[in-house]
């Protein structure tokens, strides 16, 4: 029986092809001197908090000073594109945006809309700005499952949405991708 464990990275393989590259570059979860904005989005904002607090605890505890961390709250996920757009954008631009948002299918036929639309924008975001936006808006059927993926554990989808930002800014500042 094939598992998801069957298509982890392999590290000593990636490591032994690395070898055969003139460089390769990989992106530290470390915060400091990084700055970081969050988009959050206030509906199903009890789901949207605890994606925010767990993004919080991942950042703080990886060294971004708290004078770094700007958090602008948007009406609704399909608001978020264009907060992230402004800090993309801002005179100091941010160096990451994590984007935090819940869509929860339920009984509206919103949903497919304001999923697609907010992916859709936050994908425009990133590849005309240059800087990472972090896709950290659950899609899901129900109100259960975005429970689920916003547990004060190591499976938030905030705290992986904060190690993705830390990771792609500090892969973008690395290497040839920087000089
Ligand atoms: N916004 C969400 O963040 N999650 C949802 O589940 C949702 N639903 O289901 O409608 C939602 N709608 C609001 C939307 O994001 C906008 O704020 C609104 O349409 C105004 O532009």
């Amino acid at each position: 029986m094939t598992s998801s464990k069957d298509t982890e990275l392999d590290l000593t393989a990636a490591s032994t092809q690395s070898a055969r590259a003139g460089e390769t570059l990989l992106g530290a979860h470390r915060g400091e001197g990084l700055r970081i904005g969050i988009a959050c989005g206030k509906f199903n904002g009890g789901v949207t908090t605890r994606l925010l607090t767990a993004t919080l605890d991942a950042l703080l505890e990886a060294g971004v000073a708290k004078s770094d961390i700007s958090i602008a709250w948007a009406p609704g996920a399909f608001e978020l594109p264009l907060l992230a757009r402004a800090y993309a954008t801002a005179p100091k631009p941010y160096d990451a945006v994590i984007t935090l948002g819940a869509v929860i299918r339920g009984d509206t036929g919103h949903y497919d809309v304001v999923a697609g639309e907010c992916a859709r924008g936050v994908q425009d975001v990133q590849l005309t700005t240059g800087v990472p936006v972090i896709f950290g808006v659950l899609t899901t059927d129900t109100i259960d499952q975005a429970l689920v993926r916003s547990l004060p554990d190591e499976t938030n989808k905030g705290r992986e949405s904060a190690h993705t930002a830390l990771e792609m800014a500090n892969l973008l500042r690395s290497g040839s991708l920087f000089s």
